[in-house]
């Protein structure tokens, strides 16, 4: 009895956690021809607080990633009728890679070769059946682990510590694709350069950290007025924006400047009055970088004609 109600207990407080972080929990999806062995993986998963999709074969398994993006991991079924677990496996790999979504194959057939074929096939891990509980456990943690790690470092690669914005190597690239949807779609776009002016004298009069809060503060500035766009830090002081419409832009930036140029950062009670040059072109180029030069071109107008305005 006292086994019994520690077990209940137990139950009680997963199935508590479960509800309460319903949002947080990470998902798997478990893909099983057999009833009986997607309870028991449901059940093996949901005591680790994991939220479980079940699928009966190979195709309804596609259907449901489709679905639900969210899906961290797979564990899929080697034999199953439909669609078995090594298509499941080639299909989902045309779309994702083993960094966005982890699959670990499970088989219980004899065939010692299975293991090496669905890692060649792009599974991140491999399960004998019969295994252990603990076994499954420790795999899953552990592909788990190693997804959240990579998320993490691909995080740190591609955004400024300082200001939580995209940095210049994610600006390029995600800039580069965004470019090619839209030529490809003869879609107009708009691309700004922002270098705040006179920065060197803030960090001379009222020190590197009243700089570095400035840079914050500018930073929220150009999210709030801009923030559904590519936003990016691509310099000490310098920021960049890409936009794939064009209207009302230049008097977007015009906003954007004169909110700056009436703003006051208060630091350690100092209050710090700062203004933005600005160059924008909405000229079609051939490629992003092309397009940069021409910003490029008006900002250093900007510059020397008196700073605080934007060169369009
Ligand atoms: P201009 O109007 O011509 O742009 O003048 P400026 O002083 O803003 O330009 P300059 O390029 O001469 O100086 C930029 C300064 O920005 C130099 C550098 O020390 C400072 N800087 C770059 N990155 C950071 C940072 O992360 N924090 C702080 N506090 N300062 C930075
Ligand atoms: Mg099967
Ligand atoms: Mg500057
Ligand atoms: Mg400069
Ligand atoms: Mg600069």
């Amino acid at each position: 009895y006292v086994l019994k109600d520690t077990i209940n207990a137990y139950e009680y407080i997963v199935e508590l956690v479960g509800r309460l972080h319903k949002n947080t929990l990470t998902k798997v999806l478990v893909i099983d021809d057999s009833a009986s062995v997607r309870a028991m993986l449901q059940e093996m998963l949901r005591i680790q607080f994991i939220q479980v999709v079940t699928a009966e074969n190979g195709r309804e398994g596609i259907t449901k990633l489709w679905q639900q993006p969210d899906i961290k991991l797979v564990l899929v079924d080697h034999e199953m009728p439909v669609m078995d677990g090594f298509t499941f496996l080639s299909t989902v790999r045309r779309k994702l890679s083993k960094v966005q979504l982890a699959v670990i194959g499970i088989s219980g057939s004899e065939n010692k070769q299975l293991s090496a074929q669905f890692l060649k096939m792009g599974a991140n891990d491999f399960i004998a059946k019969p295994f252990s509980y603990e076994e499954l456990a420790c795999r899953v943690r552990q592909n788990l682990e190693m997804q959240e790690g990579i998320e993490a470092v691909r995080y740190i690669a591609f955004h400024d510590y300082l200001t939580g914005l995209l940095n210049r190597r994610a600006f390029f690239e995600q800039g580069a694709v965004l470019f090619n949807q839209n030529i490809k779609h003869a879609n107009p776009l708009a691309v700004a350069v922002i270098d705040i002016d006179f920065f060197k004298k803030i960090n001379d009069a009222y020190g590197h950290d009243a700089g570095d809060i400035t840079l914050k503060h500018f930073a929220a500035i150009l999210v709030e007025h801009f923030g559904a766009n590519l936003v990016a830090r691509i310099g000490g002081e310098e920021f960049a924006v890409l936009i794939d419409e064009t209207t009302n832009v230049e008097a977007r930036f015009e906003a954007l400047r004169l909110h700056v140029a009436s703003a006051i950062v208060d630091f350690n009670n100092m209050q710090i009055a700062y203004t933005i040059s600005i160059g924008l072109t909405q000229q079609s180029q051939s490629g992003l970088n092309a397009m940069l030069k021409l910003a490029d071109t008006n900002l250093y107008t900007a510059k020397n004609s008196g700073r605080n305005q934007l060169v369009a």
